[in-house]
């Protein structure tokens, strides 16, 4: 894969290079519906403000799984990179559908260094149907470029089956999070794996490597199943990562200010803290969880670092990275028709990131 900083760079502005076209493709149809200009300017930065940003691991997992699948490797044509390019920018729509509308329910501040879509001036509640608006645009895409492909129905199951758990995930996260009511005793570990399963793991990893695995022709369904296998543990080790950031990464490195303490969540170092806590750091984690002032937040991160919560979570990175490893060595490549390298070369893009 590329492996080099510079190869990586490289294709990174590749892939980002690709993002102009399909904001055109969209607008450009808005505009053969008659839509105004007001509507189409709207789109536009509905469309730049929320979707290239990131770290596009997950769109460039696409490209960089299809290119590892197909039978010619780093010579595939422009007009299949193109394509293995677009679906990668339908699942980072995905990723942007979801954002916009998970800082509205999570009532987030900031996202990649920047406002949130909602509290941009003037967008509000309009921020609701740009959610909406951004994933219709990932099946205005799939239509206009795959609809002749044998293999375009099983793209769509895969966006509509991903969105739908990813949507279990997400109620899940919210039901175990009441603005108005604290009880740590709904939280546990076992609770925790099902929401981040949900929430996370399909989409972002699951997802990538289906889609390219689809394009390539992988009709083998034993093979989608080794996949999942995979990465299912590696979407819940990535969540993990994100719920330790929220409480620990410095807001101007991560780009976005934690709030699961002062929202509630079922995140991981909350139950980490309660399987450790005496039952005096109990109390205070009871009367300080969940409650929206920056001084009950305080304490509870005071508590975090007092049970060394930090530490815990760099002995659980180390052995999810080492059991991901043998899962993915454990691969017949012969038998399954899958390359090792795929998951090796995501489980790299994530492992001890630091936002
Ligand atoms: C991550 O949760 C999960 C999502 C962004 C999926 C949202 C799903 C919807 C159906 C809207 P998070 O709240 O921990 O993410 P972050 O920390 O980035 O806000
Ligand atoms: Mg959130
Ligand atoms: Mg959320
Ligand atoms: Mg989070």
């Amino acid at each position: 894969m590329s492996t080099t900083p510079e190869e990586k760079k490289a294709a990174r502005a590749k892939f980002e290079a690709v993002f102009p076209v399909i904001a055109d493709e969209i607008l450009d149809y808005m505009k053969g519906e008659g839509m105004p200009a007001e509507a189409l300017e709207w789109m536009n930065k509905n469309l730049y403000y929320n979707t290239p940003g990131g770290k596009l691991n997950r769109g460039l997992s696409v490209v960089d799984t299809y290119i590892l699948l197909s039978p010619s490797g780093k010579d595939i044509s422009e007009e299949e990179y193109l394509k293995a390019a677009i679906l990668g920018w339908c699942i980072e729509l995905l990723q942007a559908y979801f954002l916009v509308a998970d800082d509205m329910m999570d009532a987030s501040i900031t996202r990649r260094g920047q406002p949130c879509w909602y509290k941009v001036e003037g967008v509000s509640n309009i921020a609701i149907n740009d959610a909406f608006m951004l994933e219709g645009a990932i099946y205005f895409l799939l239509k206009k470029h795959f609809r002749k492909e044998s293999y375009y129905v099983d793209l769509l199951e895969l966006f509509h089956d991903v969105t739908f758990q990813t949507e279990l995930g997400q109620l899940i996260d919210l039901l175990t999070a009441p603005e108005d009511h604290v009880d740590l005793d709904k939280f546990s570990l076992n609770k925790h794996h099902l929401i981040v399963v949900y929430k996370t793991a399909f989409y972002s990893f699951y997802l990538p490597v289906a889609l390219a695995m689809r394009m390539v022709g992988v009709t083998d369904e034993e093979a989608y199943k080794l996949a999942l296998s995979i990465l299912i543990p590696m979407g819940e080790y990535f969540q993990v990562q994100d719920d330790v950031l929220d409480a620990f990464a410095p807001p101007e490195i991560l780009g976005k200010i934690g709030t699961d303490i002062l929202d509630n969540k079922c995140s991981w170092p909350i139950n980490l803290a309660l399987s450790l806590a005496s039952p005096a750091q109990r109390e205070i984690l009871d009367t300080s969880y969940g409650q929206k002032n920056s001084e009950a937040e305080a304490r509870v991160k005071a508590l975090y670092a007092e049970l060394d919560i930090q530490g815990k979570f760099n002995a659980y990175e180390q052995q999810s990275y080492e059991s991901l490893n043998k899962l993915i060595d454990s691969i017949d490549e012969e038998k399954s028709g899958l390359k090792k390298e795929v998951f090796y070369s995501f489980l790299g893009k994530v492992y001890k990131r630091s936002k």
